[in-house]
C-alpha cells in the first residue's frame, strides 16, 4: 500500500479535534496538522469547502475528505485497521460502540465538554444545568466501568477514543474526576495504549 497522504484540520485544544488526533496516533499513520484556529479561518470559502458546516475537525486522505470527528474514528478504523477490534464488525459490539459514539456527541458533548467550553472559551450556558448534565453522565460512566476495563468491549474500541478527551479534561470546566474512581482507572488505561498522545491543557488552573 502506498504512504497514505493524511492531514488533519483541527485545533490543538479540541477534544473533538484530539480524538481524531489520538486515533491517528494510536495507529501509526503520519499527518500533517494544519491548525484552524479562528473562527475566520474556519469561515474561510476554501475550509468551507471542506466542511460547510465550518466545524474542525476535519481529515483529508487525498482526494477524500471527512468531517465530524466520529465518522473520522469510523473511517480510520475501516480503512486502515479492518478486524483489529477498535470497530468490532458484529452486532452486539458495533452496537455497543455506536452507543458510546452517540453519548460522546451527546451527553458527553453538553456536560463536561460545554462545562470546559465555558471556562476555557468563554461559551454561555446555565452552569448548574451544565454541571448537573455532567455529574449524570460522569456517576453513569463510573458504574458501567466499575467492572469493564474499557466502554464497549474487553479491549479498547473507538468508543473510548470519542469519550477519552473531553472527560479527561472535564477539570478544566471545573467538573471534578475526584468522585470517580472507576473513570480515572479507565482514564489511565487508555493513557497506557501504545502511541497515546495527550490533549494540551489549558492554563486555567484545575481544582483539586
Ligand atoms: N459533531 C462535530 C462537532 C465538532 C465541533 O463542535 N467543533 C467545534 C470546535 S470543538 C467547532 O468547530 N466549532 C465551530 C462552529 O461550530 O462554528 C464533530 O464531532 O466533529
Amino acid at each position: 500500500m502506498t504512504e497514505p497522504d493524511l492531514a488533519l484540520y483541527g485545533l490543538r485544544l479540541s477534544g473533538h479535534s484530539h480524538r481524531a488526533e489520538l486515533f491517528l496516533s494510536l495507529l501509526g499513520l503520519p499527518f500533517r496538522f494544519v491548525e484552524a484556529a479562528g473562527a475566520a479561518q474556519r469561515g474561510a470559502a476554501a475550509f468551507r469547502r471542506l466542511n460547510p458546516l465550518g466545524q474542525i475537525p476535519v481529515l483529508t486522505d487525498g482526494d477524500t475528505v471527512i468531517a465530524d470527528s466520529n465518522a473520522i474514528l469510523v473511517y480510520l478504523a475501516v480503512r486502515y485497521a479492518p478486524d483489529s477490534g477498535w470497530m468490532p464488525g458484529d452486532p452486539l459490539g458495533a452496537a455497543q460502540v455506536q452507543r458510546w459514539l452517540s453519548i460522546a456527541a451527546g451527553e458527553v458533548r453538553y456536560g463536561p465538554a460545554l462545562a470546559r467550553l465555558m471556562v476555557v472559551f468563554g461559551a454561555q450556558a446555565d452552569r448548574a444545568t451544565v454541571h448537573a448534565a455532567a455529574a449524570r453522565i460522569l456517576t453513569f460512566m463510573d458504574g458501567h466501568l466499575a467492572d469493564r476495563p474499557y466502554l464497549a468491549t474487553d479491549r479498547a474500541t473507538l468508543a473510548d477514543i470519542a469519550c477519552y478527551s473531553y472527560v479527561a479534561h472535564a477539570p478544566e470546566g471545573g467538573v471534578s474526576l475526584a468522585p470517580y474512581p472507576a473513570v480515572r482507572a479507565w482514564l489511565a488505561r487508555v493513557e497506557a495504549l501504545p502511541g497515546f498522545v495527550p490533549m494540551p491543557t489549558s492554563s486555567i488552573p484545575e481544582p483539586v
